[in-house]
């Protein structure tokens, strides 16, 4: 049984010897396979060039390396029939939720500000708001923003997130639809982004969503780049409107050089590392999928193509 493995920066290798030890019998070939494309019946693939997995008629499975499969779902020649796996790993889980503590609590404690002030030798204190005085906002309540929302209750922020469908969740006020997001975003001080982008949720991080966010409030973007409209934030952060954003995703990656993000004092940034998937934890959802479909039995974390997630 063969399975290859296309990843964009270099980590094919420690995907190939973490899937060794977990499954001795597995034929592993990183890209490019230069074989009989019927060799292949499983890929593990981030970003791979459009196209690609038709050339192998004997697929039974797509693994997506990340937990997003927008990378996927534009592929216009995705072989049809063959399932997508999104990723659902701990180490993903837990990578995230630190960044998202860490980008929540640096709002919080207007780490921005001090930064600015640093640069200017500025020594001023800013009086300090009790957590609870605030409330994040997590667009999106699926693996990743329900668990990052679960590790920010011990700090006492109120805490809220908005998805699809209604869910009820002990400690977290939860808001759905079109309806929910307008009294969500009324009081929520603090907005993460960790929805999947899907026609329905690009753009929405938009000067009519930063409108209706309490004055002040700050942003933080971990879903995807399409899911901002660029404009619209520096407009909302020049004007006051918004204090300051955190942003790990951007429409063009990497950032351009000459992109006003990278200099904006209100702005923090990162290269897309809010979280890694780790090949030594997430090979084991990939083995334990790979049994049971072998087994018969039916894989975990299939992706509805039509909802786009
Ligand atoms: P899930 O599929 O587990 O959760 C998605 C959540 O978004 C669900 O709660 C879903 O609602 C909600 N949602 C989807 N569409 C809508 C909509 N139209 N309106 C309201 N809510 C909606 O995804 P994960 O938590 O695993 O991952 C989320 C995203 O995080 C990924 O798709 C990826 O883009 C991004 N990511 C970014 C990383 C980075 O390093 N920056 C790393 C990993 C992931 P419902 O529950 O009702 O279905
Ligand atoms: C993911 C990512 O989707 O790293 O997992 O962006």
């Amino acid at each position: 049984m063969a399975l290859l493995i296309k990843t964009d920066i270099d980590r094919g290798t420690a995907w190939a010897e973490a899937l060794a030890t977990a499954y001795p019998e597995l034929d592993v070939h990183t890209w490019p396979y230069k074989g009989d494309p019927a060799d292949i019946e499983y890929a593990l693939v981030w970003q791979p060039p459009e196209g690609e997995l038709k050339r192998y008629p004997k697929l039974k499975a797509i693994f997506s390396i990340g937990a997003g499969i927008d990378h996927l779902a534009s592929d216009p020649d995705l072989p049809e029939g063959v399932p997508v796996v999104r990723m659902v790993e701990p180490g993903l889980t837990a990578g995230m939720s630190e960044y998202v503590t860490y980008a929540v609590l640096g709002h919080h404690r207007f780490m921005l500000d001090y930064a600015r002030q640093r640069a200017g030798k500025l020594w001023q204190e800013i009086p300090q708001i009790a957590a609870g005085a605030r409330q994040v906002g997590m667009l999106g309540l699926g693996v990743l923003g329900r668990d990052a929302l679960e590790k920010l209750m011990p700090f006492g922020f109120r805490l809220a997130g908005w998805s699809r469908t209604p869910k009820s969740i002990t400690g977290i006020s939860c808001y759905h639809g079109e309806e929910g997001l307008r009294e969500f975003l009324a009081e929520t001080d603090i907005l993460v982004c960790l929805l999947p982008l899907t026609p329905e949720t690009e753009g929405i991080l938009c000067r009519e969503t930063f409108d209706q966010l309490p004055e002040g409030a700050a942003v933080i973007s971990v879903g995807r780049g399409g899911h901002l409209v660029e404009d619209d934030l520096l407009a909302a952060l020049d004007s006051g409107r918004l204090s300051g954003a955190t942003l790990d995703v951007f429409r063009k990656e990497p950032l351009p050089k000459k992109h006003p993000f990278w200099t904006h004092p209100k702005i923090f940034i990162t290269p897309h590392i809010a979280s890694m998937t780790i090949p030594e934890s997430a090979c084991q959802a990939v083995v334990a999928n790979i049994h049971r479909l072998e087994a018969g039995e039916p894989l975990r974390h299939v992706v509805d193509m039509e909802r786009g997630y």
